[in-house]
């Protein structure tokens, strides 16, 4: 591609090769839009990235008639372990399309009432280790936790495969094995060409390597028994037949489909969770609305039964969600390229190819928000002040038919357990804790941990909030707003 600096007329180009772009290269993104606006070039040793946040250029790039999916160097890492798995398959390989119509239907919003009984049952350990650590006066790690959570949640619901993170003190070895092959993924990129690397992409092999064995493991677990037809992910991925073709999907891309769901499926939402729960325990006013809303339903029940329709009432604690989205979008950034030659915004030319990164961090930061974005304040999320807001200036999940499949997913999951655990204790922000945003790849609250006490009846308001709790039908959500 030509060096965009050369034909992007007033977009400022920022050369970090003096300092590289460090273990946190987002937020460094971030720090250079806040000095040079939401539109720069940044160089490093000499390769040039064209990152955006601006609210209108964002949403050209939601053009699908203009823009598709770009995988960038960093996903091009990913691909080293995930291949042609539906988040870095590029935009014209078969088998994304293939696996993308083969498994919407398992992510439509109506499938999560198949998901829910499991989601609870792994949010019950999570509360059942939660109550111990209350009982000993421990403080819980709460990304390490969430973590434990969502991985065994995506495991079960998708794969009937039981990771039994919160039986282990450390996290499970595929967490680990994962989270240094994304940092290796993220790390790669800072590299300088002369240096010798190859401890490391030795030390990578091995750990890709050990992934793809869990995951032939949790295959071979089904296939073979009664339930290689179930409806879950792996019984869709190894039984149904595309719908045009009749063919089902071949071996090598399930393994990659299921590296995809494991990483995709728990990273960002755990850093989601935990995020939120940062806010909560720093917002005493907002946690009290939050909680207000789970007593409404669910009254003294110490262990209460969420239903499925339950969690489409907790509207109040899906705002704190997506505000917490708002700030720390979890998978801070996607990228775009032109599908031919044009002016982005009507102004900045991009060749054919081009690729564009959009950095969702700051997109949630611009003007759109208003005077104060820094401000944790979920009423930016009622259905009016969404109204009346652009549709493109909040993307957390990404745009178009390559956003986030595991939307409803993830925000059942979410939704759910916040409302279960400010139901059930007092937060105690114990440490006095400063945020650290930890990058790999995602992002989540670094060395983030809490103290429990149980709530008491006493704690609980019975007051019914003002205007009752409206159902929440899920269809403002298609994913064509996105
Ligand atoms: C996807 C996604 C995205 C886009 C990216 C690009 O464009 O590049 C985003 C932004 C996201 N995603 C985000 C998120 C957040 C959260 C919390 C989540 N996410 C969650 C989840 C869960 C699950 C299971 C998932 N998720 C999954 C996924 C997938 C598979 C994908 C790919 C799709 C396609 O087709 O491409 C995504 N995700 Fe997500």
């Amino acid at each position: 591609h030509p060096d965009p600096a050369a034909t992007l007329p007033g977009v400022p180009v920022v050369d970090i090769t003096a300092t590289g772009p460090g273990r946190t290269p987002l937020q460094q993104v971030m720090d250079l839009m806040r000095t040079h606006g939401p539109v720069l070039v940044r160089r490093l040793h000499g390769r040039d990235a064209l990152f955006v946040a601006d609210a209108e250029l964002v949403a050209d790039l939601a053009d699908e008639e203009r823009f598709a999916k770009h995988i960038g160097p960093a996903l091009e890492n990913v691909r080293a372990f995930a291949a042609d798995g539906l988040f870095t398959a590029y935009d014209d390989e078969p088998n994304w399309a293939k696996a993308h119509d083969i498994l919407m239907p398992a992510f439509a919003l109506g499938s999560m009432r198949t998901y829910h009984p499991v989601m609870l049952e792994v949010a019950r350990r999570l509360i059942d280790s939660w109550d111990r650590a209350a009982r000993d006066g421990r403080a819980v790690n709460v990304p390490d936790d969430m973590t434990r959570m969502t991985l065994d949640t995506i495991g079960l619901a998708g794969f009937g495969y039981d990771f039994g993170s919160f039986e282990r003190d450390e996290p499970h070895p595929f967490v680990e094995s994962m989270v240094r092959c994304l940092e290796w993924s993220m790390t790669s990129l800072a590299r300088v060409p002369s240096q010798d690397h190859s401890a490391a992409d030795a030390a990578f092999r091995a750990d890709a390597g050990y992934l793809a064995k869990v995951v032939d493991d949790v295959i071979a677990a089904r296939t073979g028994t009664d339930q290689s037809g179930a409806e879950d992910l792996l019984g869709l991925m190894l039984s149904a037949p595309h719908p045009a073709d009749g063919t089902t999907l071949d071996t090598a891309n399930i393994r990659n489909q299921v590296i995809t769901f494991l990483i995709a499926g728990h990273e960002t939402t755990s850093g989601a969770m935990s995020f939120a729960l940062y806010y909560l325990a720093k917002h005493p006013a907002v946690l009290r609305l939050v909680q207000r809303e789970a007593d409404e339903l669910w009254g003294d029940t110490a262990g209460p039964e969420p239903s499925y329709e339950d969690i489409g009432r907790l509207t109040y604690t899906r705002q704190v969600l997506n505000e917490a989205l708002r700030l720390w979008p979890t998978a801070a950034a996607f990228s775009r390229h032109a599908r031919a030659d044009t002016l982005l915004g009507g102004r900045i030319p991009l060749a054919a190819g081009q690729a564009v990164t959009v950095l969702t961090p700051m997109l949630h930061r611009q003007p759109v928000w208003g005077d104060n974005p820094e401000l944790f304040d979920p009423e930016r999320f009622t259905a009016e002040a969404e109204a009346a807001r652009p549709v493109h200036a909040f993307k957390p999940f990404g745009t178009g038919e390559r956003a986030c499949i595991g939307r409803q997913f993830a925000l059942h999951e979410a939704t759910m357990l916040l409302a279960m655990l400010v139901h059930r204790y007092r937060l105690h922000d114990h440490a006095g804790y400063r945020l650290t945003v930890k990058e790999t790849l995602t992002l989540k609250p670094e060395g983030f941990t809490l103290t429990l006490t149980p709530r008491t009846p006493a704690d609980r308001v019975h007051a019914p909030l003002p205007g009752g709790i409206p159902a929440r039908t899920g269809e403002g959500q298609a994913p064509d707003t996105l």
